[in-house]
């Protein structure tokens, strides 16, 4: 039954904002698993300091409420071998993540001095190492071992994280597994979140890359190139990472300027356009803070239109929803209408696409962005044909 029957009232012709639209039925499939509640931060260590966490297993459960009310069908994530892991990330940095927290319970750090999670006390800071530093040591201390792999101190390890982290991809995997054969979208609705984490380091509430997971899986089983765009507030930096040197991945993030002193800082600059083997095949388009849906949308736009002129196969979006104006994580200024307009820009690619569940800490807002990027992609994939 058409949505306008269902609510009664007339669909907008603007195809943007109106209240009507809002309310559309789904039929993306979104991906699920329940091992993301065992996740706790248990806050962020913030300028040495104790904060509440945003990175919470709220965020899932609000997002999931709102698509099931839209209709959309939950499906089981399904557990994918580790190799999967291993073309995105390095063995030691898996290896590490499994047994952070084990090895520091052991280590007694819970009872003395009493920090119930993984924090590092130092970082292998460039300035520290020798000029030609070689591989870099694992140290054997659990707290220097912890500073060898994460790369700040918000983001912290408990009891469940390496389950729910594992989790998480297996969760955008299977949602590739769905493109694969032959739905049109599928929505991963996974946390912890990913695109921060790089090959051999995390941070920035994530662990491990899901976006990064699901974007080999289509290039290694699809045709042509995989196009991943980044609408999070934040730069990717990790799936930059990852397939910088990558020719046949093309990674583009549209994002608050690092430069204008937002996270991650050091990353995420316009001159940023890939390795030597890759050139080209990474685009930054970085926003003042305060930017709200124009600029926002013609980016966006500029990033589909590069991805269609490069013949990208598949598509994958990481999917931020902490660009909105609420949100309080990022100084962006979009609207609901904003992420249904770039839900709408992004399927008009015609292209099978992954949406990976990527930032967005407003519990209020959260379901409604996603419900209402998913509903633009569904129009964009539909007028596409
Ligand atoms: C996936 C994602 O959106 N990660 C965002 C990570 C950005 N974190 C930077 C945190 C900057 C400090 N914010 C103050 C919070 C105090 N609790
Ligand atoms: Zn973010």
């Amino acid at each position: 039954m058409p949505d306008e029957v269902v609510n009664g009232e007339l669909p907008s012709l603007s195809g943007i904002g109106a209240k009507a639209d809002l309310q559309v039925e789904l039929t993306t499939p979104i991906v699920w698993s329940d091992l993301h509640r065992g996740h706790e931060p248990g806050g962020e260590i913030w300028v040495g300091i104790r904060t509440p966490g945003t990175e919470l297993p709220e965020r899932a459960e609000r997002i999931r409420g709102e698509l099931t009310a839209a209709g959309c069908r939950i499906v089981a994530a399904e557990r994918h071998p580790d190799e999967l892991l291993r073309a995105v990330h390095d063995e030691e940095l898996l290896e590490y993540l499994a047994s952070a927290w084990h090895d520091w319970r052991e280590a007694g750090l819970d009872r003395d001095p009493g920090q119930d999670r993984v924090v590092p006390y130092l970082f292998p800071h460039p300035g520290m190492l020798p000029s030609d530093p070689g591989p870099l040591p694992i140290p054997a201390a659990i707290t220097a071992r912890a500073g060898r792999f994460a790369y700040d101190t918000m983001t912290l390890i408990g009891p469940g994280t390496w389950e729910a982290a594992r989790a998480a991809v297996d969760v955008a995997l299977s949602a590739a597994g769905l493109v694969l054969d032959g739905e049109r979208s599928a929505y991963a609705c996974c946390r912890p979140p990913g695109h921060h984490a790089t090959p051999s380091a995390f941070g920035g509430s994530c662990y491990l890359n899901n976006t990064a997971a699901a974007a080999a899986l289509l290039r290694d089983r699809g045709d042509g190139p995989v196009a991943v765009i980044d609408i999070d507030a934040h730069h990717g930096n990790g799936t930059q990472s990852i397939f910088y040197d990558d020719p046949a991945v093309l990674t583009g993030s549209v994002h608050v300027d690092p430069g204008a002193g937002w996270f991650p800082h050091f990353l995420g600059f316009e001159g940023e356009t890939g390795g030597d083997r890759a050139i080209g095949t990474n685009r930054n388009l970085p926003l003042e803070p305060g930017t709200g849906d124009g600029p926002w949308l013609e980016a966006i736009t500029g990033l589909a239109g590069w991805a269609a002129g490069q013949r990208a196969g598949a598509l994958v979006v990481a999917l931020g929803v902490d660009a909105a104006e609420a949100d309080p994580e990022s100084p962006l200024r979009v609207t609901l209408a904003g992420y249904r307009e770039a839900g709408r820009i992004l399927g008009e690619l015609g292209l099978p696409t992954v949406i990976v569940q990527e930032g967005g800490y407003d519990l209020e807002a959260i379901g409604g962005l996603v419900r209402a990027t998913l509903a633009g992609l569904e129009e964009g994939l539909a007028d596409a044909g």
